[in-house]
């Protein structure tokens, strides 16, 4: 063995020392440059919302904070499951009982309607990618949560309306001539939350009243077509009197459409410069009322004048329809209208019940069989043969299925329209 110098020795020692306080240096310097460049978080977590304000910048202080923690609430909502594509409907708590109550009497209607509503979407889809059952409501109630729950389905309470009732109170939305109009619009803006469900791939938004169908024996198929298409964040198809329809949207959920909708909301909405006071243009397109027979005295709000490029007053100009065509066509640019209602109909075969004289409201025995109706009355029986009838027993479904609504609903309304 070679005995070392005792300088050599010290030599080395020296570099070992410079090598562990360089390595030291620049763990320091990495841990440093890490906690100021993001915060200390870790770097796969999304980032905080500070670091991207712009999406809710321009709305009042108090409702940007509201609105940055409810898009991070939304965004949450199927992260436990693994679906990557939601089924979504809405009900709204107060507005729709008071609404359905002035209607018919019955108060729980839309609970009954949504569990029926649930069966049948369960029934026609198909396809091995998982999918969830969404319902947007906006006041948490215990007993639907734990209706929903028994029916596989999941509950998101929003508040996103606040801000509808922000702007309506200070004057900012210029609508309707009646109350009970109002109520309608109001009631269908919360739609808005359902484009903030950012935590699935695709999102397929059907109204309360469109129920799943089969066409040709072709069902709903999660695994083709719009399901599995990502790139447009909006289809949709064209309405009878309005640029779009709002009923059956196929959506891919962003922050940044979530967002722009809060925002022309809270900066009010007016007949001559649309949603958000902007001065948009609406597209051109015909017709003034939601179909042809549609009593315009009764039920205004399916009506408007002929559609003019300069004036917001197309049917649901001042409701969801308008909100999401001025979003997509004017502000975000990126709406594409791929799907012809044929298409969709294709794809989602289905049945819309829009306007008066839904199945529900229509007493005539004879007309549970009809083609037209057979799909909610068939899902009905499902609810009640299935014992999920149980859960509604404090409610008056049965009573509410089986009541009279014949106040000119035969010769003013969609059935007789159809489509
Ligand atoms: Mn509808």
């Amino acid at each position: 063995m070679v005995a070392r110098p005792a300088g050599m020795k010290r030599n080395k020692s020296r570099l070992e020392v410079f090598i562990v306080a360089s390595f030291a240096f620049a763990v320091v310097l990495l841990v440093f440059a890490r906690t100021m460049l993001w915060g200390g978080e870790d770097a796969t977590k999304p980032l905080p919302l500070a670091s991207r304000p712009f999406l809710f910048s321009g709305i009042n202080d108090t409702l940007t904070g509201a609105m940055e923690r409810e898009a991070d609430q939304l965004a949450s909502v199927g992260l436990s499951t693994n679906a990557r594509v939601a089924f979504v409907s809405v009900i709204v708590a107060e507005e729709g009982k008071t609404y359905w109550k002035s209607r018919s009497g019955a108060s729980d209607m839309h609970l009954c309607v949504l569990a029926a509503k649930i069966e049948n979407l369960r029934k026609h889809i198909v396809g091995r990618v998982p999918y969830d059952i969404v319902v947007v409501t906006d006041r948490h109630d215990p007993a639907l949560e734990t209706q929903l729950a028994a029916l596989g389905a999941i509950l998101v309470v929003t508040d996103v309306l606040s801000v509808v009732d922000d702007s309506r109170a200070a004057g900012r939305i210029e609508c309707c001539d009646r109350s009970s109009d109002w109520k309608f619009f109001r009631a269908n803006l919360i739609k808005v939350a359902v484009f903030g469900l950012t935590g699935y791939d695709k999102v397929v938004y059907l109204d309360l009243d469109v129920f799943l169908t089969r066409i040709n024996g072709r069902e709903t198929d999660v695994d083709q077509g719009l399901y599995q298409k990502t790139e447009e964040q909006l289809v949709a198809a064209s309405g009878s009197a309005a640029p779009m329809a709002g009923g059956q949207l196929f959506i891919r959920p962003t922050r940044a459409a979530f967002a722009l909708m809060v925002k022309l909301m809270n900066e009010g909405f007016s007949k001559a410069r649309g949603w958000g006071n902007r001065g948009w243009l609406v597209g051109e397109a015909g017709g003034s009322v939601a179909w042809p027979t549609v009593d315009c005295e009764r039920l205004p709000h399916y009506c408007g004048d002929e559609m003019r490029r300069d004036e917001w007053v197309f049917f649901d100009a001042a409701g969801d329809q308008g909100l999401i065509y001025a979003t997509f066509h004017n502000g975000l640019e990126s709406y594409k209208e791929e799907a012809s209602y044929d298409t969709m109909k294709k794809e989602c075969p289905s049945i819309h019940w829009y306007g008066v004289g839904k199945p529900w409201e229509v007493e005539m025995e004879e007309w549970h069989d009809h083609p037209k109706f057979k799909e909610f009355w068939e899902a009905w029986e499902r609810v009640e043969g299935e014992g999920v009838g149980e859960l509604l027993k404090d409610t008056k479904c049965a009573a509410i299925l089986n009541k009279t609504y014949t106040d000119k609903v035969a010769t003013s309304s969609s059935i007789v329209a159809g489509r």
